[in-house]
């Protein structure tokens, strides 16, 4: 059957089509990245991309919202459900933008905001200083203790003594511990800073209660609805009555202009597969992948940032191997596994040549992969450096994924089941021949 996509536009369908054969064809290891379910595809990719909708349900600037504003309020609703939140926005185009929402809300240019340092595993929009963040804010970096790679709440808690930051930031990209969020809610109130919490990484978690939820302890909680929480990309904001106002100001007009109601529809639908035991139990299985692709790694002789990973993610320190980081994850993106090179605490080597590589396991516990996977998974990167320089090991490997890649098919058809499908959907929609 041919679609209209592939009449009307050979190349890019050709060129989407060799993406899917590359999403299914290697172990996706980059921890920020899933695969969605069909449910939340079909939403993404419907007429609400055609909708315009700018400000707020029931207070809109165009007409014809008979629709969208159900669906924000829906998705809204279930966010809040979810996080036990009392105000929810799901407007955000992404992560950095609802960072950015979250930060305008609270401070005023100038003022001072206190945030995990980039190389230390926060991120970009933490207030490092060539981001936005960095340059509207005065920026004050922390970082983890060099010698356990995790944090030291007390020192945290003095440098804001320092500092006297407006906000203090708490989460991160690249730390494989989990964060007391309560601890960074008490120093935040010690000093008289708002707490703001980016759980982009680790929502999932937070939404199956493997986490401690920041909800409780955080003036604003900011998350994107991908990573763990595999919806798609966007952005959300989270917080108390008493910040409603300021945090949807800040998102719109203060940033952004219109909504993108195809992604918010599609954010409704992962809110609702979220509200499940079934993802409750996928989130346990990504935390017990990554242990046992940690265990396995450290077997082979790595080093892991922290000693090991209390999350979805693990940073090995490449040192002791003698392989950069980056020189490993284009090695293994040969050998059909896909990772990113990635700095390490207190890292000597270049950020764009650094000593670290970032593995994380969310796509391939949805690929069905558990800790036997894992751990031939952790095999496959030991003899990739341990023969970085033998391009036909590294064929071999590549080889022997795809044959574990054949085994988990890439869940095109997965659905979450609800009251509504409680078993396999019926293809009976016939919308879209299931091309993506
Ligand atoms: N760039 C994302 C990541 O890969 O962690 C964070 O926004």
């Amino acid at each position: 059957m041919i679609t209209a996509l592939e009449q009307y536009d050979p190349q890019i369908y050709e060129l989407i089509r060799q993406e899917k054969a590359r999403q299914s064809g290697a172990i996706r290891l980059i921890p920020s990245e899933n695969y969605v379910s069909r449910a939340v595809m079909l939403a993404s990719g419907s007429c609400l991309t055609n909708k315009y909708a700018e400000g707020y349900p029931g207070r809109r600037y165009y007409e014809g919202q008979q629709v969208t504003d159900l669906i924000e309020r829906m998705a809204q609703d279930r966010a809040k459900k979810l996080f036990k939140a009392d105000h929810a926005n799901v407007q955000p185009y992404s992560g950095s933008v609802a960072n950015l929402a979250a930060y305008l809300a609270l401070a005023k240019p100038g003022e001072t905001i206190m945030g995990l340092a980039l190389p230390h595993g926060g991120h970009l929009t933490h207030g490092w200083r060539v981001t936005a963040s960095g340059r509207i804010f005065n920026s004050v970096q922390y970082g983890v203790n060099p010698d356990t790679g995790r944090f030291d709440y007390d020192r945290i808690a003095e440098l804001a003594k320092k500092h006297r930051p407006r906000i203090i930031i708490s989460g991160a990209t690249a730390y494989p511990r989990e964060i007391d969020f309560e601890v960074f809610g008490r120093i935040a109130r010690d000093t008289g800073a708002y707490h703001i919490s980016d759980i982009a990484h680790i929502a999932g978690l937070v939404v199956a209660g493997i986490h401690k939820s920041p909800v409780p302890y955080a003036d604003i909680v900011s998350t994107t609805t991908h990573k763990t929480l595999r919806g798609p990309r966007g952005g959300m904001l989270l917080c108390r009555t008493e910040h409603a106002e300021k945090v949807d100001k800040a998102v719109f007009p203060g940033l952004q202009g219109g909504p993108h109601m195809h992604t918010l529809t599609a954010i409704a639908v992962a809110m609702a597969e979220a509200d499940t035991p079934e993802f409750i139990a996928y989130a346990k299985q990504v935390v017990k992948n990554a242990k046992a692709l940690a265990e396995k790694l450290l077997e082979h002789g790595f080093n892991l940032v922290s000693g090991g990973t209390d999350n979805h993610l693990i940073l090995i320190d490449l040192r002791n191997k003698n392989v950069p980081g980056k020189k490993l994850a284009k090695a293994l993106d040969r050998a059909r596994i896909v990772s990113n090179y990635n700095t390490i605490p207190n890292d000597p080597a270049p950020p764009f040549n650094p000593s670290g590589l970032r593995i994380g396991t969310p796509a391939i516990t949805t690929r069905g992969m558990k800790q036997d996977h894992a751990k031939q998974i952790a095999g496959f990167i030991n003899k990739v450096v341990e023969n970085i320089d033998d391009e036909s090991v590294i064929e071999k490997v590549g080889k022997e994924v795809l044959l574990l890649c054949s085994q988990f098919p890439v869940p095109d058809h997965f659905i979450i089941p609800n009251k509504n499908n409680p078993g396999p959907l019926q293809d009976s929609d016939g919308l879209i021949p299931w091309l993506f």
